[in-house]
């Protein structure tokens, strides 16, 4: 029998859009079910949304839905998760809603069960909360008074609750992280032991009375469950745990793994398994805590404008290339730095130099001098040899760091292979055979062995670019029968009289100008987005007494003519009739927002009695008022024009 694999991502909270972070993660997790599903593993493969909490509730009610209507439009509508995850080809199998019936249901088995315990007992909650982490913190865990894990303000709450006795379990967990190799990579065993341990692990408090979007506590009205205690057990209620709608418990529980990022960690490597003991259930066999995709050193968030779209990028280079970058560039286990230029690089030097390159020649030189078809004949030398025997034992090399979730690593070394192939072109000169009848057998030697390296890295490829993968077999004329694990060690699987045909390029060189012009505005539209819709000028705390604002001569003015200061961009002189009989000169730095000739013939209004000053070489006597604020970011400005019936010199008081 198949021996089974059980790999589940962290369940999004979708209270915004997903972006390349959550994409990172999802697209790592596909590769891994594709590569177990390539070996042979009966492979379940668990993804979806984690759908309670006042967060939701909240973002519900800004958007004037119901939670479910919203989270509905979020997961189900027009480019949502459900719509992101197919595009980029993830190949779960099951999807899990904690808003599922089932789930709900079975949510409240669990929590009725570990109080029935006794793990789970009635108390009042005085703490810290972070509304948008959904996070109770002790006085202690504060960072600077703030949230540790988002660093936003937590405010006092207090509230009835039930705890969870996680405290029982904090020496059998300590022993889980420190003795096992449980928490993966190792790195996060000590932050965890040491932040959060070893300071004492208090009871977790896990009901809520203060909103009402979650999971009712069926046996007391008025409280919900905590939302991680939802959402941490989808990884087996999804399964048919305590309840009838799936019955795979059995076959796939445990979890061989959770891909968790960083952050959640302590969810994932503390909490959970203590429940787990709690509720006397196996515990999953790793929780990977990889690292984050930061911008410039800093998470990407909605509010910094500096989120990266995968639906642009997916458009703009293509799928493949797009899961490609994410596991090729940054290793899994901690944080890398995403850039536009580090993505345009990757495709062009390792997708189109290398790999495209090694396809193309390849196929090309089989149509070019053998109409697609090798003959039969082979002549072996040494580097014939050495080409091989990388070819050869890449999968092992390539298991070993796939079977540590190291993904970089695993390309790396299909690069190498790649590399060497393409330097065996190089010595081995098949344009130059070509030109001799007598090397033909030699030719042909030449490129079924290239032919063959291609097959093998391809088929080692697959779990990152399924779809290309797809196409390259199809170019070399690989039958099905040799597209497998089995043969990806075995030289000689691809038959000798298979077609061969060289086709479209698969990977175009990005032109990486243009390329960055349009993903910087992009960017620029992204962050103007992220800009308060309006900004206003700081109001001024100052008092001034009555006495001195009326002094202030405010008067309408009718604006006899109008034009532009030469030599200045700003600055408009303006001829205006304040009704005393003589002309008055008034300049304003508007011409930004106004024409001349807009302006003449209209009432304005004036402060008359500043005292003169001279710019551009013109005494200006007096200030237009116009009204300003900043909107999207961008200055704006109107002069306060007023009913033409009021005359010029009529006093505003
Ligand atoms: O945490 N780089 O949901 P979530 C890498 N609902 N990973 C990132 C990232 C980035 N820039 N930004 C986010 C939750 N992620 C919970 C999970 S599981 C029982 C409940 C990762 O939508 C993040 O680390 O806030 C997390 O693993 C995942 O996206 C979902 O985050």
């Amino acid at each position: 029998m198949a021996e089974k694999f059980y790999i589940t991502t962290p369940i999004y909270y979708p209270s915004d859009k997903l972006h390349i972070g959550h994409t990172y993660c999802t697209v790592a997790a596909d590769a891994m079910a594709r590569y177990k599903r390539l070996t042979g593993c009966d492979v379940m493969f668990l993804t979806g949304t984690d759908e309670h909490g006042q967060k939701i509730e909240n973002k519900a009610r800004e958007a004037g839905k119901t939670p479910k209507e919203f989270l509905d439009g979020i997961v189900c509508g027009e480019k949502g998760v459900l719509d992101l995850w197919k595009l980029m080809n993830i190949s779960n199998d099951r999807f899990i809603r904690t808003t599922d019936d089932y789930h709900v249901a079975a949510i409240q088995r669990i929590f009725k069960k570990m109080y029935e315990k006794g793990d789970i007992y009635k108390g009042a909650y005085k703490g810290k909360y972070c509304t948008p982490c959904e996070s109770f913190w002790t006085e202690s865990q504060l960072v600077d008074g703030k949230c540790p894990d988002c660093g936003r303000e937590v405010h006092d709450a207090e509230e009835e609750a039930y705890f969870f006795r996680l405290s029982k379990y904090a020496d059998r967990v300590q022993h889980l992280l420190e003795d096992t190799d449980f928490l993966q990579p190792r790195s996060r065993v000590n932050e965890m032991v040491n932040n959060f341990i070893k300071p004492g692990l208090e009871d977790l408090c896990v009901s809520r009375t203060s909103f009402s979007w979650g999971i009712p506590v069926d046996f007391d009205p008025g409280h919900v469950v905590y939302v991680w205690v939802d959402a941490l057990f989808n990884y087996t209620t999804a399964l048919g745990f305590m309840n009838d709608t799936y019955h795979d418990y059995d076959k796939y529980w445990p979890a061989d793994v959770h891909f968790v990022g960083k952050e959640i960690v302590r969810f994932h490597s503390i909490i959970w398994p203590a429940m787990l003991m709690s509720m006397e259930m196996p515990l999953p066999k790793h929780v990977y805590g990889h690292g984050w995709l930061v911008i410039d050193g800093g998470k990407m968030s909605k509010s910094k404008g500096n989120v990266v779209d995968p639906y642009a990028l997916a458009e703009m280079f293509g799928v493949d290339a797009l899961r490609f970058f994410l596991l090729r560039t940054f290793p899994f286990g901690t944080d890398g730095n995403f850039s536009n230029e580090l993505l345009i690089n990757t495709i062009n030097i390792d997708l189109a130099n290398k790999l495209g390159n090694l396809v193309s020649r390849t196929t090309g030189m089989v149509e070019k001098y053998f109409g697609g078809t090798l003959p039969t004949e082979r002549e072996d030398d040494k580097l014939d040899c050495d080409l091989k025997t990388l070819a050869c034992t890449l999968r092992d090399r390539y298991e070993a760091e796939m079977e540590k979730f190291q993904f970089q690593n695993a390309l790396e070394e299909i690069f190498k292979v790649i590399d060497r192939a393409n330097k065996y072109i190089d010595e081995t000169t098949p344009w130059a055979l070509g030109k001799d009848e007598t090397k033909r057998v030699r030719l042909a030697t030449v490129l079924y062995n290239l032919l063959e390296t291609v097959r093998i890295c391809t088929t080692l490829l697959l779990p990152f670019m399924p779809d290309t993968c797809g196409k390259i077999f199809d170019k070399i004329g690989a039958c099905d029968g040799c597209r497998t694990w089995e043969k990806a060690n075995v030289w000689g699987s691809l038959r000798s009289d298979a077609t061969v045909q060289k086709g479209e390029n698969l990977f175009p060189r990005v032109d990486s100008e243009a390329a960055l012009a349009t993903l910087e505005a992009m960017h620029e539209a992204q962050k103007k987005a992220a800009l308060p819709a309006i900004a206003l000028e700081p109001y001024v705390e100052e008092k001034v007494d009555f006495d001195t604002f009326m002094k202030c001569d405010l008067r309408a003015v009718k604006i006899k003519d109008c034009k532009a200061v030469k030599k200045s961009d700003k600055l408009l002189q303006f001829t205006l009739d304040d009704g005393s009989g003589t002309d008055r000169t008034i300049l304003s730095g508007i011409h930004h927002w106004y024409e001349p000739e807009d302006l003449i013939g209209k009432t304005a209004i004036a402060i008359l009695n500043l005292p003169p000053r001279k710019m551009m070489g013109i005494e200006s006597c007096g200030m237009l008022i116009s009204a300003v604020h900043t909107e999207k970011g961008e200055e704006k400005l109107k002069l306060m024009l007023i009913d033409d019936s009021v005359p010029a010199g009529a006093k505003l008081c």
